[in-house]
């Protein structure tokens, strides 16, 4: 109903007006339309895994050469990616707002591609241009957002590199933002790498190097912690929660809603699934129902 629409957004826009202290939780659906796979719901298999399970640290130990292939995949596509509409749209909110965070489970690099100010985006999950040595005693970092593979044989196949795939599986690819044999295809074979010539830490001289994102069972980063707390624990309250293209699934981050909640704020949530945070159910304000793309320019404009 356009009518319905238009109202609930003339309601959130006089509520966004008056707002001095913002958050918005951020969300794989936020990259949706720059063409990023989310996790959960179509999309979330990679081969016949289920992302999610492949984002881990016993996957990581049983096979890195297969983790590495997945995240070799994912940086390739995210670099082929541009930001969209709403990165934007949020990232000129957060500069003409003197207190907002928001707090991104995103690990693509488009909001700050899309020019988000540094000190108001925490990455709550990590970035996947970061690398680091996969022995946390050793302690190696290093950013890492121009190498495309990060070591040569990561490298993506180019089609007709596959003697073994199948009819279907040769067909020319759809998806503009790889160059060269869609890997996340199970019909293709995907090359077998030795660990050895997987990216080794140049500190330790010893464990592999491993994208600098956080892993089920992992702590998040302990500074991006301690910032968010300090933004939730100023004695302030907070005016407005932005709840963004995420399934509220994982936690601490599905969590800060309530915080802000707590905290005073109205919710307002931006997600084509009706049933989408089932953790927010009776307590958001506003529900957009769509695309991120689409909507938050309307709605921050
Ligand atoms: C659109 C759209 C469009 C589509 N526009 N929208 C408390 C209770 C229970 C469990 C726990 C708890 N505390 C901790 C845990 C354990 C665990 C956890 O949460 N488990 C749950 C699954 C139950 N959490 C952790 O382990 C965290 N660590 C931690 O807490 O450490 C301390 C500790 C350890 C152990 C025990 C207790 C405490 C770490 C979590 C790390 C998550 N890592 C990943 C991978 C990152 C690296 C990578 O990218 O590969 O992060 S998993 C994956 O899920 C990724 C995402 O950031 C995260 C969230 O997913 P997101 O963004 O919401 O995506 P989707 O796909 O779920 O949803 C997309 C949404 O977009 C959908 O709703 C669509 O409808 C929508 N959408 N198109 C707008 N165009």
């Amino acid at each position: 109903d356009p009518d319905a629409k238009s109202a609930m957004l003339e309601d959130f826009h006089s509520h966004l007006l008056k707002s001095r202290r913002i958050v918005a939780l951020l969300g794989a659906g936020l990259s949706a339309s720059s063409g990023l796979p989310t996790f959960r719901g179509a999309g979330g298999l990679w081969r016949t895994h289920d992302a999610t399970s492949i984002a881990t640290p016993q996957a990581f130990a049983a096979d890195p050469a297969f983790v590495w292939q997945f995240y070799s995949y994912r940086r390739h596509m995210a670099l082929n990616a541009k930001p969209n509409a709403a990165h934007y749209a949020l990232a000129q909110l957060a500069k003409s707002t003197t207190k907002f965070l928001a707090l991104s489970q995103n690990v693509d690099g488009l909001s700050q591609r899309a020019h988000h100010p540094p000190s108001k985006l925490k990455l709550l999950h990590g970035n996947l241009f970061d690398l680091k040595c996969s022995d946390a005693k050793c302690g190696y970092r290093e950013p890492n957002n121009t190498t495309d593979p990060v070591v040569p044989i990561l490298a993506i196949p180019q089609s007709g590199q596959d003697p073994t795939a199948t009819a279907t599986a040769t067909e020319p690819n759809t998806n503009p933002l790889i160059r060269g044999l869609d890997i996340s295809n199970p019909n293709h074979t995907l090359p077998s790498i030795p660990t050895a010539s997987l990216p080794h830490c140049p500190q330790c001289r010893k464990s592999l190097l491993r994208p600098g994102v956080v892993w089920f069972g992992e702590s998040l980063p302990t500074d991006v912690l301690a910032d968010v707390d300090a933004f939730f624990s100023a004695d302030e309250p907070i005016d407005l929660m932005l709840v963004v293209g995420t399934s509220s699934a994982v936690y601490p981050a599905a969590g800060y809603t309530q915080v802000a909640r707590n905290k005073g704020a109205r919710v307002a949530v931006v997600n084509p699934d009706p049933g989408s945070g089932r953790a927010l159910d009776g307590k958001r304000d506003w529900f957009f129902c769509g695309d991120a793309a689409e909507i938050l320019p309307e709605m921050l404009r």
